[in-house]
């Protein structure tokens, strides 16, 4: 269940309600494709840096371990120790992005696996029954991202089959629901808006889809190439046409000021692997801008990646000793990185919901942006 503390302009604060406990939004969700973030962080680590929510995959679980063997452990929660919120991602997007030759056909999608080329089918069906037995606490429909640039017909039949598609994860998901041996009987579903970049088709999608009463709504297709100016003229279209008593979920995205400018436009969940990836190659993010520790001019920098951070590497650790640890390619270097960047991001989102709180949302936005953009 959702609640709607807050609007401040377009800018929304909530609560999501889960059996799983309650996420503050607006949130950054922190990505863990195959049930585990990249950079070798523990849940531990992801409690230390204020963590509200976990993301993964339904894909990349599906082929490896297998959803039956998580299924089998007692669900992810249990498999990777980890108890607050978790969403699943339905694969559709993956599949798209990673799978080896496919077929879309109304029934779903046939493809080969990333590992070892096995030849896979998914659909709707699929997708909920691998979700409900991972027990994720919120589970995506399965869609189809159709690429920026395709062609308006093709979109068109693409989102028509998409909402063919929800309706039969809404049907399936209940069955599961209902079933004596599911782990989370309570799973939630959110539906995904796409379109490309037809504003028309977008909005005719977003009112289809408000319509069937799911859990919150996604906007997919986005962050696939397209300028940011698009992605934000189709944010500034689409979600007035989503209910704003229903969480709103913008896949995939993205930098800070992508997400700013998500939550300026009503916005409450986001993901994105950028802070993991980034820090794995010690790129970090600060109030003054993304650091390049590679460079030379902090081979002999006795700061943290950020003064004043309260991160864990950032309370003990040089930027010279990290950048040391970087170049040796010691594990613990990407780690701190990756923790740190976990950190801005969490730490911004809660600085947004402050501001929301405090009504001064435009100003907060304006001003981070400014300072990040004027650099060290
Ligand atoms: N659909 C799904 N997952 C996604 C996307 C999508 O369109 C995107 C697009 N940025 C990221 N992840 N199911
Ligand atoms: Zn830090």
């Amino acid at each position: 269940m959702y609640r709607l503390l807050k609007q401040d302009k377009k800018a929304k604060r909530g609560e999501l309600h889960t059996v799983h406990g309650v996420i503050q939004t607006p949130v950054f969700m922190n990505v863990g494709t195959a049930a585990a973030i990249k950079g070798a962080v523990s849940t531990e680590d992801l409690n230390a840096i204020g963590t509200q929510v976990e993301l993964s995959n339904t894909y990349h679980l599906h082929v490896r371990p297998g959803d039956d063997v998580v299924y089998k452990m007692g669900g992810l929660h249990k498999f990777m120790v980890w108890d607050k919120p978790i969403l699943t991602d339905s694969g559709g997007f993956q599949v798209f992005s990673l799978a080896g030759l496919r077929k879309i056909k109304e029934e779903g999608v046939y493809f080969n696996s990333h590992i070892d080329g096995r030849k896979i089918f998914m659909g709707p069906e699929q997708s909920m029954q691998i979700q409900s037995h991972l027990a994720s606490t919120i589970a995506m429909a399965f869609d189809e991202c159709p690429s920026s640039v395709a062609e308006r017909k093709y979109v068109e039949d693409s989102v028509a089959r998409t909402t063919r598609w929800l309706s039969r994860c809404k049907e399936e998901m209940a069955r599961l629901n209902s079933l004596p041996d599911t782990i989370n009987p309570r799973q939630m579903l959110f539906g995904i808006n796409q379109g490309a970049i037809f504003e028309d088709i977008r909005i005719d999608h977003a009112k289809e889809i408000a319509g069937l009463d799911l859990d919150g709504y996604a906007i997919g297709g986005l962050a696939v190439g397209e300028s940011h100016e698009e992605m934000y003229r189709i944010l500034d279209a689409t979600v007035p046409h989503l209910p704003v008593d229903k969480p709103t979920y913008l896949m995939g995205v993205g930098t800070p000021e992508n997400i700013l400018e998500g939550v300026d436009r009503g916005v409450d969940f986001f993901d994105c692997v950028y802070p993991t990836r980034n820090g794995r190659h010690g790129h970090v993010y600060t109030n003054h801008g993304k650091l390049n520790l590679f460079n030379a001019k902090y081979e002999l920098d006795p700061r943290p990646l950020e003064e004043g951070c309260q991160c864990p590497a950032c309370r003990r650790y040089s930027r010279a000793y990290i950048r040391h640890l970087l170049k040796a390619k010691e594990m613990l270097g990407m780690r701190l990185c990756v923790l740190h960047n976990l950190y801005f991001y969490n730490t911004m989102m809660a600085e947004i919901r402050d501001a929301i709180d405090a009504e001064r949302y435009q100003e907060y936005k304006r001003e981070k942006i400014a300072r990040m953009r004027a650099g060290e």
